[in-house]
C-alpha cells in the first residue's frame, strides 16, 4: 500500500501565544515544548495468520470500524451481525505506522498514549517501549534514545481482551470452589480482570463487541527546556464574590538555566508575581497565590450563571532582553468557582451548591457509542445540550463506562451539568487481592483524579456501580459468595488517592450506598437508592407496574428506569424491512434487557393496547415509558425535603436497541424525553390519584415565591367543564407544597372513566399544565378526532410557499381531547421537533416547532411530513 509518510514538523503544532498579561511581554519565538499527533498512516492486521492482511486504520478508533470500512465485516449493529463478528474479539491484532522526524531537537522526546484498548506492547523502531494493560491510563514513554532522525516505525500489538480476561479468571478462580467463595459469572466475570470499559463486554442495553483499538490521541512531545507535568488549584470563597486562589505547578526542568513560572487569570487585575527556579535540571513545584480575586460563582443549570475563567499557567525563560522572556510552555485551563457539599447529616443525601440545598435532576450517562474512541465532540454537544434543555442539573457518569473525554467535561462545565463520576467498576466483584491489579487501579485513579479535579462540574466521586449491592443482595451467582471482593478498592485504594489528590470533592464508596452499619446498600432511609422494584423485581413484588414507584421512600433516587424501543431512525439503521415485526428475531436480538421479550411486551399491554405492528410497538412502548418516568420523577419531587434527587436510568444509548434510554442512538428523543422535560420544570404542577381524591401538588426549585391562582377542572373529552375548583397560591420556596387542591375521585375509582380528564393549570403566570386521564390509556374508546395543523409562518414564508429559514412553526388544534399525540415523520425519520407525546385539549392551540428542514422545501411538503397519531 502506497501511503504518504507523515512528517514531523514542530511549527505545525505551535499554538497561538496566550494574550500577554500586564506583567510582561513574550518574544515571538516558537514555543520550546511541542506536541505532534501521530495519527496518520496507521494500518492494522490480525496477528498469527499465515497471510497478514493490512488494512487502513483510523486513530483514534477501534478495529471493528476499520474492518467495516475495509469490507471485511458488515456493520456489527445491523440485524444479527453481532453474532457473526464474534471472532474479532477472540483474535489478536497489530497496528503499525511510520512517521518522519526531520530534526531531533535537543532535550527530551516522549511518546504519550492517551488511551490504548487495552492489553499489549508498544514498539518504537523495534525497541519495546513497554507493556500496556489499562485502558484508562495514559502511558508516557521517554523515547529520547529510541527516536531517530528520519523515518520511525511505531508498532502496537494488542491481545484479545476477552481471551486474557477468561484466562485470568480461570487462573484466579481455580476450579471455582475456592474457600473464599470466588466463583461464577456475576461474582467474577472475565471483564473483572481487564481494566477496560466494562460495558464493551456486553450489557443489558449493549452488544458484546469487546474490540481492541487506539481510542486516545498519540502525541510525540519534544521538550528541550521544561514541561509542566502537574498542577493543582484550590480556592476558598470567603464572600459571595471574593476568592483566594492557591496554585501548585510542577515543572520538569531539563537544563540548568533559570525559569520563570507564573500564571494569568483572565479576569480583572489578574496576574500574580512570577516565581523563579534557578536550580539544576530536575522536578520543581512552585506555589502561587491570588488573593481577594473578584469572581462570579458558577451555578448548575437553572440556578444561576455558568461563569468560567481562563487560567493560563506558563513557564518562560530569560533571554538576552530581560524584558522579553521567551515562552517555553503553557497550559490553559477553564476554571470556575463554586462550593459543593454532600449533606448526609440526617441520613439522607443532598447536594449543596454555594450554600443552597437543591433537588438533583438528571439521569445516568453511559458512553454514547459502543466504540468510545469514535465518539465525536458534536455528538456529545448534541446529547449534553439535550440534557440541559430537559432541565437537568446533574449527570451520573456510570461506572460500567468511562472516565469521559475532555470534551465531555468542557461541555458539562459550560452547560451547567454537575457530574457525579463513578470510578470504572460495575456489577462485579474485583480481584482486590492481586497486587498488580490494585497497583493498576491506583495509577488509573491518580491520573484521572488529577485530570478532573479542577473541573467546576465535578460534584462527586463514587467507588463504582452496584458492586457491594450484588454481594449484599445475593444476585444470582453471588448467592454462594462468603466474602466481598473489591472492598479494598472502595474502602482503601480509592479513598487514599482522593485524600492525597482531591480531598475537597465528596466521595461515596459505591452506588447504591446505604446504612453502613447494617451494611445495607438498598436501605431506603440512608444514602442513595437504585429503585428497580418496578422493572427488575419479580412478581409478586412487582410486575412491571410503574405505579409501584409510589412505594419508594428513598432519600435520593440515583437509578430507576423503564425500557422502551428506540425511534424509527435508529431502527432504520439496523433493521431490514422484513425485521419490522413486533416479534421479529432481529428486534428480539436488539433487546438485551434480560426481562424476556414476552414480558417486555406484557409490560406495554398492561397500560396500552398490545402492539400489533412495529410502529405500534415503538409508539405504545415509548408512551408507556413516558408515563413510567413521569410517575416516578413526580413522586420523588413531591417528597422534596426528604428526597433530594432523581437520576433516572438512562439518558442515552450506545447502539440501536430497546433500552431504558430516553434519547436513542440516532440522537432522537423518545417520547419519554419530552415527559421528563415536563417533569423537570422548575415549577412543577402534578396530579396524584389517591383512594378518595385526586390531589393537586406544586413543587418549586425557585429561590423565591411566585403568586398565582391554581385551577383544577374535570373536563369531558369534548370540552365541557363538569367541575372546577380554584385557589390563590404562593409557591413554596425550593420545596414541595403538599396537596393544595382536591377533587373527589372515589366514585370514579371502580370503573374506568373514559371520556373525561383532569386538568390542572396556574393562571398568571402560566406554569406548564398537568393532565390526568381517568382511565388506562388502553381503555380509551376509538374515536375520530379532527386535528388541524396550520403553518404559523411569517408573511414572507407564506408568500413564497417555502420553508425559507429551515425552521417552521405549526399550530395544532383538536375538536376533542387527544391523548399522547405522537408526531412521526416516516418520510424523513429523525426530523427534529420541539415536543412530542403531549395531550391536546379542545380549545387549545399548541405551537409545535419543526427544525432543520430544507429551506427550499414547500410548506405543503413540510406539513405532509408530519404524521399525527393519537390514542
Ligand atoms: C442498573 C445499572 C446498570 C444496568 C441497569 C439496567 O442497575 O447500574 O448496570 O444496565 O440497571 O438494568
Amino acid at each position: 500500500m502506497n501511503r504518504a509518510t507523515p512528517r514531523f514538523s514542530p511549527a505545525a503544532v505551535t499554538t497561538a501565544l496566550p494574550r500577554p498579561g500586564s506583567s510582561g511581554r513574550y518574544t515571538s519565538v516558537l514555543m520550546q515544548t511541542t506536541a505532534t499527533l501521530i495519527h496518520d498512516g496507521w494500518e492494522v492486521s490480525q496477528r498469527h495468520t499465515p497471510t497478514p492482511l493490512w488494512i487502513p486504520a483510523t486513530v483514534p478508533g477501534h478495529v471493528h470500524s476499520d474492518l467495516v470500512r475495509a469490507g471485511v465485516i458488515g456493520d456489527p449493529y445491523y440485524r444479527l451481525h453481532e453474532i457473526g463478528v464474534a471472532w474479532v474479539d477472540k483474535a489478536d491484532w497489530v497496528y503499525k505506522t511510520q512517521f518522519m522526524v526531520s530534526k531531533i531537537h535537543s532535550g527530551k522526546q516522549f511518546l504519550v498514549f492517551h488511551g490504548i484498548d487495552t492489553l499489549g506492547r508498544i514498539f518504537l523502531n523495534d525497541n519495546l517501549l513497554g507493556d500496556v494493560r489499562n485502558y484508562f491510563q495514559t502511558y508516557r514513554f521517554d523515547v529520547t534514545e529510541a527516536l531517530k532522525s528520519g523515518e520511525n516505525k511505531l508498532v502496537i500489538e494488542l491481545d484479545s481482551a476477552l481471551r486474557i480476561g477468561q484466562e485470568k479468571a480461570v487462573e484466579y478462580l481455580g476450579d471455582g470452589t475456592s474457600v473464599r467463595g470466588k466463583q461464577t459469572y456475576f461474582n467474577f466475570s472475565p471483564r473483572a480482570f481487564v481494566r477496560k470499559p466494562q460495558y464493551m463486554f456486553g450489557w443489558d442495553w449493549g452488544p458484546e463487541l469487546v474490540s481492541v483499538g487506539i481510542p486516545g490521541k498519540i502525541e510525540l512531545i519534544s521538550a528541550s527546556v521544561a514541561e509542566i507535568t502537574d498542577w493543582e488549584i484550590n480556592y476558598e470563597l470567603h464572600s459571595t464574590n471574593l476568592a483566594d486562589i492557591s496554585l501548585s505547578i510542577t515543572v520538569q526542568k531539563y537544563d540548568n538555566k533559570p525559569l520563570i513560572v507564573g500564571c494569568a487569570l483572565y479576569a480583572a487585575g489578574d496576574n500574580t508575581p512570577d516565581e523563579i527556579i534557578t536550580g539544576p535540571a530536575g522536578e520543581y513545584t512552585v506555589h502561587l497565590e491570588i488573593l481577594d480575586q473578584e469572581i462570579v460563582r458558577w451555578s448548575p443549570n437553572g440556578r444561576g450563571s455558568q461563569k468560567r475563567y481562563l487560567l493560563n499557567l506558563r513557564v518562560r525563560r530569560v533571554t538576552d532582553n530581560p524584558r522579553e522572556p521567551e515562552l517555553i510552555t503553557h497550559k490553559g485551563l477553564s476554571i470556575g468557582f463554586r462550593e459543593i457539599l454532600l449533606d448526609t447529616t440526617d441520613g439522607g443525601m443532598a447536594f449543596v451548591v454555594n450554600g443552597e440545598k437543591f433537588f438533583a435532576k438528571g439521569a445516568n450517562w453511559i458512553p454514547d457509542g459502543n466504540f468510545p474512541g469514535e465518539i465525536t465532540k458534536n455528538q456529545l454537544r448534541e446529547r449534553l445540550t439535550q440534557a440541559r434543555d430537559a432541565g437537568f442539573n446533574m449527570l451520573r457518569v456510570w461506572g460500567g463506562g468511562l472516565y469521559e473525554s475532555e470534551d465531555f467535561y468542557d461541555l458539562c462545565d459550560s452547560l451547567g451539568l454537575l457530574v457525579w463520576q463513578d470510578f470504572a467498576f460495575a456489577c462485579s466483584m474485583y480481584p482486590d487481592d492481586l497486587v498488580d491489579f490494585v497497583e493498576s487501579v491506583q495509577i488509573e485513579a491518580i491520573q484521572n483524579v488529577k485530570r478532573l479535579r479542577h473541573r467546576v462540574c465535578l460534584c462527586l466521586w463514587c467507588g463504582g456501580n452496584e458492586n457491594l449491592e450484588l454481594f449484599q443482595s445475593r444476585w444470582s451467582g453471588a448467592d454462594q459468595a462468603t466474602e466481598f471482593f473489591g472492598g479494598k478498592l472502595i474502602f482503601e485504594t480509592l479513598p487514599e488517592v482522593l485524600k492525597k489528590h482531591d480531598p475537597k470533592t465528596p466521595y461515596l464508596p459505591n452506588s447504591p450506598w446505604g446504612d453502613e452499619g447494617e451494611g445495607n446498600c438498598q436501605s431506603e432511609n440512608v444514602g442513595d437508592a437504585h429503585y428497580w422494584n418496578v422493572w427488575h423485581a419479580k412478581e409478586p413484588t412487582s410486575n412491571g407496574d410503574w405505579t409501584n414507584y409510589a412505594k419508594s421512600t428513598c432519600r435520593f433516587s440515583s437509578e430507576f428506569g423503564f425500557a422502551a424501543p428506540a425511534g424509527l431512525a435508529a431502527w432504520n439503521s439496523c433493521l431490514a424491512p422484513e425485521d419490522k415485526g413486533v416479534r421479529s428475531l432481529a428486534s428480539q436480538w436488539h433487546d438485551k434487557t434480560r426481562k424476556g421479550y414476552e414480558t417486555y411486551l406484557k409490560f406495554i399491554a398492561m397500560h396500552f393496547p398490545a402492539p400489533e405492528t412495529f410502529d405500534e410497538l415503538v409508539y405504545f412502548g415509548q408512551a408507556n415509558q413516558a408515563m413510567a418516568l413521569t410517575f416516578g420523577i413526580e413522586h420523588w419531587r413531591r417528597q422534596m425535603g426528604h428526597c433530594w434527587g432523581t437520576l433516572y436510568w438512562q439518558l442515552n444509548d450506545c447502539w440501536p436497541t430497546h433500552s431504558w434510554a430516553t434519547v436513542d442512538s440516532a440522537g432522537e428523543p423518545k417520547l419519554s424525553y419530552w415527559a421528563v422535560k415536563k417533569s423537570y420544570a422548575a415549577l412543577l404542577l402534578s396530579l396524584v390519584r389517591t383512594e378518595k381524591f385526586v390531589e393537586a401538588h406544586l413543587v418549586s426549585d425557585l429561590p423565591h415565591s411566585v403568586s398565582g391562582v391554581l385551577r383544577l377542572q374535570l373536563v369531558t373529552f369534548t370540552g365541557e367543564v363538569l367541575s372546577s375548583v380554584e385557589k390563590p397560591v404562593e409557591t413554596p420556596v425550593n420545596a414541595a407544597s403538599g396537596s393544595l387542591l382536591e377533587i373527589p375521585a372515589a366514585n370514579r375509582n371502580d370503573a374506568f372513566v373514559t371520556g373525561e380528564f383532569l386538568y390542572l393549570e396556574n393562571k398568571k403566570p402560566q406554569f406548564q399544565p398537568s393532565y390526568l386521564l381517568l382511565c388506562e390509556p388502553k381503555e380509551l374508546q376509538k374515536r375520530e378526532i379532527n386535528i388541524t395543523k396550520e403553518i404559523a409562518g411569517d408573511l414572507e414564508q407564506l408568500q413564497t410557499g417555502l420553508v425559507g429559514d429551515s425552521n417552521l412553526t405549526i399550530v395544532l388544534s383538536v375538536d376533542q381531547f387527544a391523548a399522547f399525540v405522537y408526531i412521526c415523520t416516516p418520510k424523513r425519520p429523525g426530523t427534529k421537533l420541539s415536543n412530542n407525546g403531549f395531550h391536546l385539549a379542545p380549545g387549545q392551540s399548541f405551537l409545535l416547532h419543526v427544525y432543520d428542514l430544507a429551506e427550499d422545501m414547500t410548506l405543503d411538503d413540510a406539513l405532509d411530513l408530519l404524521e399525527i397519531r393519537y390514542l
